[in-house]
């Protein structure tokens, strides 16, 4: 970490404000919740015990593990060794043997308007043909399929077909291009990509297959097969030999698979995401521990009644929180959920509070980011909705400010529903910090506290665990089951990242702090990484990609502050010499950074300068340039080898306005 980002910022402390209001359970929902206070102690009492409980009680093992943790080549974790089981069987057969095979897995609701439901019956049925149609392509243990699809059933199908497999997968968000695409394939050595011609995005067919037949032609992937799910129906090239329609390979399967049992260390996914390096980190998660604290958050966090919840988790199955509470959470527990294709506001921006009222959903988990422009939108359109069937509302992906959070609870939860925000990170694998909804009062923007079981602290540079009250690190002090196992094909760089920074800890990244009562308050990342609409996106990376274009000789990038998507990519770009700048310059090299990373990566806004601001050992100063984005006055610029570059930047951008 470099010392201008330390927590002394003033910006960390600006965010220490104080929030008094509690809002206690209604005596209802407290005198059924699954979650009591007790666990706490529980937990505390027997950690690992605890944990062995809820692996024995929430999964189906086929052979019962024999230890609960083995830690003896940290931070090289195993959890539930000699424990046996198939994630599959436990997210679909299961229910299916024990008579809920009729209930509704996935309620699908397209953009356009089409909808289809599921049972756990047919998504059984359903993944065992794409499991049978994978191993006829060779697809087995050890192998990994990179999945690049929209936001359709044959998502979850599909990588519910490689773990029952026991192959990984490595979903990529169909928002990445098709340079992203090329560097995770290669990263996770997939041999297979499934895909689909496209799917619909703002009222329109958006294709998807072409950015697999670019990133195929970049060349030096060992992608052998492509299967391409029919979406839009919009025409595509198809490589003899190498293409294929999923529904020409996998209609024809039987509908019978008969799994077999994995490992509980069996590796169960590789996610990438953005680190402080140009290079994503593939994040590699395992079968047991993951699927437990998963199943563990949606019984406690989630209050899972499966029975007559309808569960539904606005994310993308390209990101974590779709692999873990659209995808292992919800149907490890046989929960009924929604998956819905497009954007909030198409055709109208009503479209996700209809769905909740068509659907009778109960259980809604969603970002601050799209609670703030639901709030920009006015609340009339929530209001033209009955919601009157939620009874609980989760947040994740960032801080949420207690306006947006006093909103979600009174606009969207009519002061009735509780309301969690869930900290936890691609790494964690699960929830980490968040309430138990019924067992205490939820506090407005805070996280509040570690999970029974999970053990984290507060702590300042040195590593000792700060007062009450002040800015420091969060840390994770003892292995939890859902940890990321390493950084596929990078030990070092696992240990480097999380394991350096302080002895023994997992250093995660974000800034926090306690309030008086204890309880945890994030304060947004400490390091290169910005968190853009819940996204997590990388100075370096996007400094990459402006830089690989010819018209760029450098580029700092900052994330600024912005009041709808949390914070804003801006950058500042000096030309080439013999460059000057054009009208369409700037449009350029946002496209051209859409096209290197993908549409979300895209700068709100660039600024062209002369200069950066520099250490005198060349480092950027990007606190000074964040100043400048923010619209602060410039902190202190003394350690800067030429001082008045900030001067002359401030000017520069002051003109621009
Ligand atoms: C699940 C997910 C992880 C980073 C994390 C933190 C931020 C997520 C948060 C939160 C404050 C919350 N973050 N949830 N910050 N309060 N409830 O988002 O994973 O994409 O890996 O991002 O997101 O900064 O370190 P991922």
């Amino acid at each position: 970490m470099k010392p201008e980002d330390d927590m002394s910022d003033e910006t960390a402390m600006e965010s220490l404000h104080h929030e008094g209001r509690t809002f206690d359970p209604s005596p209802e929902f407290a005198a059924q919740a699954n979650a009591s206070a007790d666990l706490y102690a529980a937990a505390q009492a027997d950690r690992l015990g605890f944990w062995a409980k809820q692996a024995r009680e929430l999964i189906s093992w086929e052979t019962d593990f024999t230890d609960t943790l083995d830690w003896s080549d940290p931070p090289f974790a195993k959890w539930f060794v000699g424990g046996r089981l198939n994630v599959a069987y436990n997210c679909l057969d299961r229910h299916v043997e024990a008579g809920n095979g009729d209930r509704v897995a996935i309620h699908f609701e397209g953009e356009p308007g089409d909808t289809r439901s599921l049972t756990y019956a047919e998504l059984t049925a359903e993944v065992s043909r794409a499991a049978n149609a994978l191993a006829s392509l060779g697809v087995g243990q050890g192998d990994r399929v990179a999945i690049y699809l929209p936001m359709i059933p044959e998502a979850a199908i599909s990588m519910l077909a490689c773990a029952r497999l026991g192959a990984a997968h490595s979903v990529v968000f169909g928002g990445f291009s098709s340079d992203a695409l090329h560097s995770r394939i290669i990263d996770a050595e997939a041999r297979v990509v499934i895909t689909a011609d496209g799917g619909y995005r703002r009222g329109k067919p958006s294709s998807l297959k072409p950015a697999v037949d670019d990133a195929l032609a970049k060349g030096d992937t060992p992608v052998e097969k492509v299967l391409v799910v029919k979406r839009t129906g919009e025409d595509v090239d198809m490589v003899d030999g190498r293409d294929l329609w999923w529904d020409d390979v996998v209609a024809e399967q039987p509908a019978e698979h008969r799994w077999e049992s994995f490992d509980a260390e069996n590796p169960l996914f590789i996610l990438y995401t953005s680190g402080t390096t140009g290079k994503p980190k593939g994040i590699l998660h395992t079968s047991g521990g993951y699927l437990v604290q998963n199943a563990f958050a949606m019984q406690t966090v989630f209050d899972l009644k499966p029975e007559s919840d309808v569960f539904w988790c606005t994310a993308d199955v390209g990101w974590v929180t779709g692999h873990s509470y659209i995808v292992y959470g919800p149907m490890a527990m046989g929960a009924t959920q929604i998956m819905y294709e497009g954007t909030p506001d198409t055709p109208h921006r009503g479209r996700w509070w209809e769905i909740i009222a068509k659907h009778g959903v109960t259980t809604f988990y969603s970002s601050p980011t799209a609670l703030r422009t639901a709030m920009k939108w006015g609340d009339d359109i929530p209001a033209e909705h009955d919601l009157s069937s939620l009874r609980l509302l989760g947040s994740v992906g960032e801080p949420i400010n207690p306006e947006a959070w006093m909103w979600y609870r009174r606009v969207i939860g009519a002061d009735r529903c509780p309301v969690v925000d869930t900290w936890w990170q691609t790494e964690t694998g699960a929830h980490m910090i968040a309430p138990l909804p019924g067992a205490m009062a939820t506090k407005p923007g805070s996280s509040q506290r570690a999970l029974p079981g999970i053990v984290v602290d507060v702590v300042d540079d040195s590593g000792k665990p700060v007062d009450r009250n002040t800015a420091g690190y969060l840390v994770i002090t003892e292995p939890w089951p859902a940890m990321l196992r390493g950084i596929y094909g990078d030990p070092q760089r696992f240990k480097d990242t999380y394991w350096s920074r302080f002895e023994n800890m997992y250093f995660a990244g974000d800034g926090a702090r306690y309030d008086e009562d204890g309880d945890i308050w994030f304060l947004g990342r400490v390091d290169d990484v910005m968190n853009v609409s819940g996204h997590r996106l990388s100075t370096t990376e996007i400094e990459s990609a402006l830089v690989s274009h010819e018209a760029v000789a450098e580029a700092a990038v900052v994330g600024a502050e912005d009041e709808t998507s949390g914070q804003a990519v801006v950058a500042f770009v000096i030309l080439r010499g013999g460059i000057e700048e054009t009208e369409g310059t700037v449009e350029e090299l946002r496209a051209h950074v859409g096209r290197e990373i993908g549409p979300i990566a895209k700068p709100k806004r660039i600024h062209i300068v002369a200069d950066l601001p520099k250490t005198r050992s060349g480092k950027i100063m990007r606190r000074l340039l964040k100043d400048v984005a923010e619209h602060r006055k410039v902190g202190d610029a003394t350690t800067l080898a030429d001082a008045s570059v900030m001067d002359v930047i401030s000017a520069s951008v002051a003109a621009e306005k």
